[in-house]
């Protein structure tokens, strides 16, 4: 069995540019090879590159699984999650029937009393208060039939706006990004560009720890014989930027003047492709005289880097004849999260580098079917990437779903998820299903959340396969079905979509999502225009069937890419049509972009105010096929570092666990790895307060504190860094909040995306307890941190951390 453990990345097998990445078969066996019964086609859900793999059944049991060595985005390798995370779904613990809260305690009840209370509460809040008291609050981790399915109750059944993922947490910036610039969602590269380039430019993206199988093939060109340059701009020293050649450790905030700098250098060195920029695109004015304003030097006061350092990154990249550049959470999370990530964007448009193999920009996604969820439109957007402004769109999907133009709400943008979540805390919403995620854990400003969640202004129902942080808070808890437990369609970053077959039943009473959307459904008597069925489905096949229907003619097209199409396939690209039965590699090949009014995804916005363009402001600068460059300026954050709270948070990922860890906890091998949290600071930080390796610090902001001990590392000075994975569940004294992240962080959100900005909170740092004797320091030397001055604060009382 591979020890991905300690060698997260396995064994290197260098390759040169433009060869095939040699294979590599990674497995994990809980039996002995000649017990397993069948092998069953999938790919790991435990992140967005979306490995191939075969899971192993004995006993009508998982027993393991191993990478698919002709799958195109592995390669037959895995990593450490994906190798070992399968075992979560025979925790002791599963949910294995419906709760329902009575006399204030969740208690047991059969499927027809559970689903009975769910549907005559929304019946009642319907008739009461109108489509605009529920909302639905989905997943980036379920299968795409099942937002499909999700999406249709939502919109075309009930009719209202409140739909969203927790993809907003996570993607919704790459999501934008792409829109703003292309016109439409979908990544226009292949992992195959990894294989041709020349330059490899991360931003913000610790890919080594996030993607550990994307980072490995990285590495095997790093390895090879023409090894690509490396460019890292994260504040942090990960992984990433020890392998890096120049590596940029910005001050947390300020992509945007880091990028505009790289840019200005780009234009003034005349590293640019005038040919593409007059063919292809249109904004290069307005961009060159936005850029002009950000010399090296004037960059670097802003983002705390050399000036050298700007220029050296600027040549590497302007050097490079066939450049893939990454973007992740350092930019979604951060300060003008679409702003910047639109600017890299643009350095490839300036540069003509895309279209072609090696030449590529990747917004990244993160979880494993975050694209499905964009795709399906349950984060609230039209599904097949249509778009709400425009009429000719709306009938598409209208007349797709036959049902009444009117029934379909499309007079504004959907509500995206903090909105939902302060109509709830206002109590104008009254019924609010959560499926698939975990937000008394992964949304910021917990004491909020946790006091919005708990109070009994309006109905929530959670549908999750464990008992959780969110679950406790809930008034009907449907327990589901997972991964291997049922069959379904998704889709990773590069558009390669997989069918992941059932490989054995769940556990207990425990029912699918799709299962139990469709009994919902049909509860409600959801019906079309001609009042038959609204979800005539009987299985996913059938709803994949109407989905892949509705995307013919989209630029995410899949009409052919049936069930049959997808079978023993090693994964297929989208676009997937009858004249494309192999799937599309790359797009944009013509360098013809949808950006045509009548075929756009959206009009766009203002980057700067998130202000909503409308058709005919679109229309007057017409795109038509041309790629966007759109210019932003530098802004200050708004909650910089002061004197109270003089350090910068930022927070994020291990490679151990997963998220609010209702899985990675249930895995020995994961959780041994990673069992506490703990905070990462600089040496200087922690020497001018007393502090040493080990010490238990106390990590506290305007909202909240954590404690946790203390690890010195080599990241920016000023800057403190905490995983958000650790929650309550596991912990002895679950009310004692004092271990996860977001106690500390804030509400604010990107203007363009909507996507919280998890990686901007000022904090300050106190030791608590010293390492070597434990002793603690005399009560009183942290007064305890203020309970939240935010206007948008809770309504309850505030749960101030001890
Ligand atoms: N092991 C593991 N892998 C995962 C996940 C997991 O939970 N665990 N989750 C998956 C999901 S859903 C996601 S979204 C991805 C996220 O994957 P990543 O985006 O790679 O992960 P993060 O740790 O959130 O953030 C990346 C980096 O951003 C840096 N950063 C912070 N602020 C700034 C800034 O202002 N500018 C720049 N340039 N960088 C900054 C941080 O130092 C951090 O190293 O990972 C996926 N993969
Ligand atoms: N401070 C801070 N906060 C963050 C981030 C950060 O970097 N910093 N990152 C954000 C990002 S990018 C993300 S993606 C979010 C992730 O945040 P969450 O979505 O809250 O994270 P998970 O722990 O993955 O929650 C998924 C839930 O779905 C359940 N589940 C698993 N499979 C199924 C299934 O098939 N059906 C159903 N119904 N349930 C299932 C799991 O048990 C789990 O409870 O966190 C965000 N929050
Ligand atoms: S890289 Fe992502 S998809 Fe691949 S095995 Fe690891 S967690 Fe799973
Ligand atoms: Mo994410």
């Amino acid at each position: 069995m591979a020890d991905r453990i300690s060698d997260v990345w396995g064994k290197r097998t260098p390759f040169a540019a433009g060869d095939s990445w040699p294979l590599r078969v990674d497995e994990c066996l809980a039996v002995p090879q000649d017990h397993v019964e069948r092998w069953v086609p999938s790919a790991c859900v435990l992140c967005a590159n979306g490995c191939g793999l075969d899971i192993a059944v004995a006993d009508g049991r998982i027993v393991g699984v191993r990478g698919r060595v002709e799958d195109r985005v592995n390669h037959g390798r895995l990593g450490p999650k994906g190798l070992f995370g399968w075992q979560a779904g025979h925790s002791h613990d599963r949910l294995l029937h419906p709760q329902l809260r009575i006399d204030g305690a969740l208690r047991r009840v059969d499927w027809d009393t559970a689903m009975t209370a769910v549907t005559e509460r929304s019946l009642a809040v319907l008739a009461d208060h109108g489509p605009l008291a529920m909302a639905f609050y989905t997943s980036g981790q379920l299968l795409a039939e099942e937002y499909y399915a999700q999406t249709l109750i939502a919109r075309g059944g009930i009719g209202t706006p409140h739909l969203d993922g927790n993809t907003r947490l996570c993607t919704a910036t790459a999501e934008w990004a792409l829109i703003e610039s292309f016109g439409s969602d979908g990544n226009p590269g292949s992992h195959t560009d990894i294989d041709h380039c020349d330059t490899l430019f991360l931003v913000g993206h610790n890919v080594a720890e996030t993607q550990t199988v994307l980072w490995s093939r990285m590495l095997d060109r790093m390895h090879g014989p023409d090894r690509p340059r490396l460019v890292v701009v994260d504040p942090r020293l990960t992984e990433v930027a020890r392998a890096a050649d120049v590596h940029l450790a910005l001050r947390p905030g300020t992509n945007v003047a880091l990028l505009n700098a790289l840019l200005h250098e780009l234009i003034s060195n005349d590293r640019i492709d005038r040919a593409f920029l007059d063919n292809h695109t249109t904004g290069f004015t307005e961009l060159a005289a936005t850029v002009a304003e950000y010399p090296a030097e004037r960059a670097a006061e802003i983002c705390g880097v050399p000036a050298h350092l700007i220029r050296q990154a600027a040549h590497v990249i302007g050097s490079a004849h066939r450049l893939v550049s990454t973007v992740l959470q350092g930019v979604y999370q951060s300060h003008q999260a679409t702003a910047a990530a639109v600017q890299v964007n643009n350095i490839h448009l300036v540069r003509g580098m895309i279209g072609r193999p090696g030449a590529t920009v990747f917004q990244m996604n993160g979880q494993p079917t975050a694209e499905n969820t964009r795709e399906t439109g349950a984060n609230g957007a039209l599904p097949a990437f249509l778009n709400w402004q425009n009429d000719a769109h709306v009938r598409h999907l209208t007349d797709h779903w036959n049902i009444g133009e009117l029934r379909l709400p499309h007079w504004s943008p959907p509500t995206h998820a903090m909105e939902i979540l302060r109509h709830c805390e206002t109590g104008s919403i009254k019924f609010l299903w959560v499926t698939g995620t975990n937000p008394a854990v992964s949304l910021p400003e917990l004491h909020r959340i946790r006091a919005v969640l708990g109070s009994d202004r309006f109905f929530l129902v959670v549908s999750d396969a464990f008992p959780t942080e969110t679950t406790a808070l809930a008034d009907v808890v449907l327990p589901t079905a997972m991964w291997g437990e049922k069959t379904g369609c998704f889709t990773n970053v590069d558009r390669t979509v997989h069918l992941s077959h059932k490989a054995v039943d769940p556990p207990g009473e425990a029912r699918t999502d799709f299962a139990i959307l469709l009994d919902y459904a049909r509860r409600m008597h959801f019906t079309d225009r001609d009042g038959r069925p609204l979800l005539p489905w009987h299985q996913p096949e059938d709803a994949w069937n109407d989905f892949i229907a509705l995307t013919k003619g989209r630029p995410c097209d899949q009409s052919a890419l049936g069930y049959d199409r997808l079978r023993g396939s090693g994964g297929v690209q989208w676009p997937c049509t009858e004249a494309t039965p192999d799937g599309t590699e790359r797009l944009y090949t013509d360098h013809v972009f949808p950006t045509a009014a009548d075929r756009c995804e959206d009009y766009g916005h203002d980057l700067a105010t998130g202000a909503q363009h409308q058709a005919d402001e679109y229309r007057k600068h017409h795109p038509a096929g041309r790629a966007i460059l759109k210019a932003a300026h530098y802004l200050p954050p708004h909650e910089p570092p002061n004197e109270t709270y003089p350090l910068h948070l930022t927070t994020g990922r291990g490679v151990y666990h997963w998220h609010t860890r209702t899985k990675t906890a249930r895995v020995p091998e994961l959780n041994d790895a990673a069992p506490e949290v703990w905070v990462e600071l600089h040496p200087d930080d922690a020497h001018s307060r007393d502090i040493a390796e080990g010490d238990l610090v106390r990590v506290s902001s305007r909202h909240g504190a954590v404690e946790a001990p203390a690890v010195l590392c080599g990241n920016r000075p000023g800057l403190v860094f905490v995983p958000f994975h650790y929650g309550y569940f596991d912990q002895k004294d679950p009310d004692r909040h004092h271990r996860a992240a977001n106690e500390l962080t804030r509400t604010e959100w990107d203007p363009v995306s909507k996507q919280p900005l998890y990686k901007m909170t000022p904090v300050r740092l106190t030791k608590v307890a010293d390492a070597a004797t434990g002793s603690r320091p005399a009560a009183g030397t942290d007064p305890a941190p203020a309970a939240t001055e935010d206007p948008t604060g809770p309504s309850g009382a505030p749960e101030t951390p001890r």
